[in-house]
């Protein structure tokens, strides 16, 4: 039985100038071979010591429901200036206070999370309101890869491939109406599958974002529902989250519930804790200091390098005009 040392290779193709076709045709035939599907993670932990005993808890706790869809074909037009993330360490290092406000212990909770079979509610000011299986919905849509740098407001970052569709997409599919401003995402809330999410917490459950209209027609606003080749584990935020490459972490929900199109601008969850600390927006600007850290810099998780932040997280040619 072959070894498949998955999250290894993911971080050495990109290491390594490994040819595009050479690392696609490799991807094709472990999908034939169907070990990029459920049992490569019963292999990887079987046989693979490399990658740890617990490489499949780690990485591979999933929904298997849209396994079919990955890997999906890549968006070459994302390209990243650094290697991606090794694949255990993102998946090791996680904010969702819903479980832990301890990065590494994350993954370690979310066990009792069901993930699946999901719901998400599409409604506010769309022709029709409408709730729908995640399954269902994900089939409406064409998957792509996307290679992005994701850049946390603690001034730590990664690289990684998301999988997921344009949120324009979804807006154009959910029939938004002209009075719609904005868009306002809200996470799950379940008490007894999420630790954190007690009444002594002091948080305000569930989490709840949003975004201004253009801004979520952006081509870079991005539904993902899978990393790494694989549908979202769930410490990432399964089955599906938002992905706004260019703004801080806290502005992409984990988790979504409930998609509400709005006429006024919905309050957030960062920015009602603390205002004067996470704005609305929350656009990646190195010049402008968190009130207790400065934003110029990043630590490249995985790597003991800190490298220089740039505006809009490097996404400036994609969005720079929502903001003149
Ligand atoms: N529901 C929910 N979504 C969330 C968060 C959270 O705590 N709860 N944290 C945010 C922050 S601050 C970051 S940096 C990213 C982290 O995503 P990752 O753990 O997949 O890297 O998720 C964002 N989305
Ligand atoms: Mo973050």
């Amino acid at each position: 039985m072959p070894s498949i040392h998955r999250s290894r290779s993911w971080t050495r193709q990109d290491l390594d100038p490994t040819p595009e076709s050479v690392y696609l045709d490799r991807r094709r035939f472990l999908k034939q071979m169907g070990i990029l599907g459920l049992t490569a993670y019963g292999i990887a932990a079987g046989c693979a010591p490399a990658t740890g005993e617990n490489a499949a808890r780690k990485t591979g706790n999933f929904a298997k429901g849209t396994l079919d869809l990955y890997p999906a074909h890549r968006n070459a037009s994302y390209v990243l200036d650094r290697p991606l993330t090794d694949e255990e360490v993102a998946a090791t290092y996680n904010n969702f206070y819903e479980f832990s406000l301890t990065k590494d212990r994350v993954w370690r909770l979310v066990d009792r999370f069901e993930v699946e079979p999901w719901s998400v509610t599409v409604d506010g000011l769309v022709e029709k309101a409408r709730t729908v299986d995640f399954d269902a919905l994900v089939r409406r849509f064409t998957l792509e890869e996307r290679l992005c740098r994701h850049r946390c407001v603690e001034a730590w970052s990664m690289a990684v491939p998301w999988t997921g569709f344009p949120l324009a997409d979804l807006v154009r599919w959910a029939g938004v109406t002209s009075d719609a401003r904005y868009v306002r995402f809200e996470s799950f809330l379940e008490p007894e599958q999420a630790p954190n999410q007690n009444q002594g917490s002091g948080y305000r459950w569930p989490y709840y974002e949003g975004l201004r209209m253009d801004e979520a027609l952006n081509e870079a606003a991005f539904v993902v529902t899978g990393i790494y080749g694989h549908p979202l584990p769930k410490q990432h935020g399964a089955p599906l989250r938002i992905v706004l490459p260019w703004k801080y972490g806290f502005k992409g929900p984990k988790s979504i519930r409930r998609i509400t199109f709005t006429a006024e601008r919905p309050p957030t969850f960062w920015n009602d804790l603390a205002p004067n600390e996470y704005g609305f927006l929350g656009n990646v600007d190195p010049g402008k200091p968190h009130p207790r850290w400065s934003q110029a810099t990043e630590r490249v998780l995985g790597t003991g390098d800190r490298v220089p932040t740039r505006l809009y997280n490097g996404y400036g040619a994609l969005v720079a005009g929502l903001y003149r």
